[in-house]
């Protein structure tokens, strides 16, 4: 019998994110044994209880839910994790802060700020323990970085630049909405790239450099019309299927970010560079395990570009896995994500991002789409 306390967990959907989560749920024990909680796999919640049932089985939930809010109702659920699509997270978000449940979040937190913020306000008043699935933070490479930003290697900051490209919407035929698509469907996903990919983008950003100011930004629609999966018919698209913006950072950095489904050749193409006075940094998330640095520092004939295998075991989070040397990969920053929770829990401290560090995100975003669609600069009201 273990000595753990138990987190017993209720999660809603079953798409590539509930498996990335169920995932973590179930490896997090065994990498990470200090930790006083031990998520348990109570119930999945879908809406096709033969394929829930099918999920269930393969990932080990012991029961099924057809409906969220009976899920919600159950005494026996202590954290409900959303991996619905952005449209659905503010009101189940809000019925389990209500319900006195945990709450985590799958990135976007909302479609907007307004929609974003009555979650806010339901978690705070509740009370409970909350996080947003954030997750590239977590990979050991880019904690790293923010570890040689915080000792100050770099000094003062000039530039951050970001790119996450992909190129899975190219094809005309592809229709938006439905299982799979929803991504397409500004209804149920709230914005295109700009939440689902840069959303990610400035998370990091902010996290590595601080507060963003403004923005100035341009969207494209390079498809804009699609057979909708839910009507049959063709619908006006309304996602940004490309965005780029810049923006000042709080710190007085410039900002440079672009995001695309459009950019042949590449699938998940997450970059960022950031230079500064004495130091500069690269990472990428195709060779996720490497740090590339550069010091002004060095001797000027050894200077140049290091590229650091961030794998030893002084390093973030890799005391847990293999031996020195040995790669880990994209799950594992969902691993780190409910580690990170978890130890939280067990302190009784937020786990960053919260709903609250995650709405000013959403303000970024909103931002962008508003300067994009007026065509001027905009303020994102950020208190990073
Ligand atoms: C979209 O293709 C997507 O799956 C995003 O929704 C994820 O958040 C991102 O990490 C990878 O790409």
């Amino acid at each position: 019998m273990s000595s753990k306390k138990e987190l017993r967990i209720g999660m809603v959907g079953y798409g590539f994110m509930g498996r990335t989560h169920s995932n973590a749920y179930r490896r997090v024990g065994n990498f990470f044994p200090e930790l006083e909680y031990q998520p348990i796999l109570k119930a999945i919640c879908g809406r096709n209880q033969e394929r829930t049932q099918a999920f269930a089985d393969q990932w080990g939930y012991e029961s099924i839910e057809t409906d969220w809010k009976k899920l919600i109702a159950r005494d026996d659920i202590d954290a409900v994790d959303i991996c619905t699509p952005n449209n659905m997270h503010a009101e189940i978000a809000i019925a389990a802060a209500e319900a006195g449940k945990m709450v985590l979040c799958e990135k976007p937190l909302a479609r907007t700020v307004a929609e974003a913020q009555p979650m806010v306000d339901a978690i705070e008043k509740a009370g409970v323990p909350n996080t947003v699935y954030f997750n590239y933070r977590r990979l050991p490479s880019v904690t790293l970085a923010k570890q040689l930003i915080d000792a100050g290697k770099l000094g003062r900051i000039f530039h951050y630049r970001a790119n996450f490209l992909q190129d899975w919407t190219i094809s005309p035929e592809l229709p938006q909405g439905g299982e799979g698509l929803w991504r397409l469907d500004n209804a149920a996903a709230g914005s295109g790239v700009t939440g689902d990919l840069l959303a990610h983008c400035i998370d990091t950003a902010m996290w590595l450099n601080g507060g963003i100011k403004d923005v100035s930004a341009m969207t494209e629609t390079f498809i804009k019309e699609r057979v909708h999966t839910g009507t049959g018919e063709k619908q006006e698209v309304t996602i940004d299927d490309a965005c780029m913006f810049h923006c000042h950072f709080d710190n007085g950095s410039l900002g440079l970010f672009e995001s695309t489904r459009y950019a042949r050749g590449h699938k998940a193409l997450y970059t960022f560079e950031i230079n500064g006075e004495h130091a500069s940094i690269k990472w990428n998330l195709h060779d996720l395990n490497r740090l590339e640095y550069f010091d002004h520092r060095d001797e000027s004939q050894e200077r140049g570009w290091r590229s650091i295998h961030v794998t030893d075991s002084d390093h973030p989070y890799m005391d847990k896995w293999w031996v020195p040397g040995l790669s880990i990969g994209y799950e594992h920053s969902f691993v780190h994500q409910i580690a990170d929770f978890l130890k939280a829990l067990g302190e009784g401290k937020p786990c960053s991002p919260t709903f609250k560090e995650a709405q000013e995100t959403q303000k970024v975003c909103e931002a962008v789409l508003e300067s994009a669609k007026a065509k001027s600069w905009k303020d994102t009201g950020v208190n990073w």
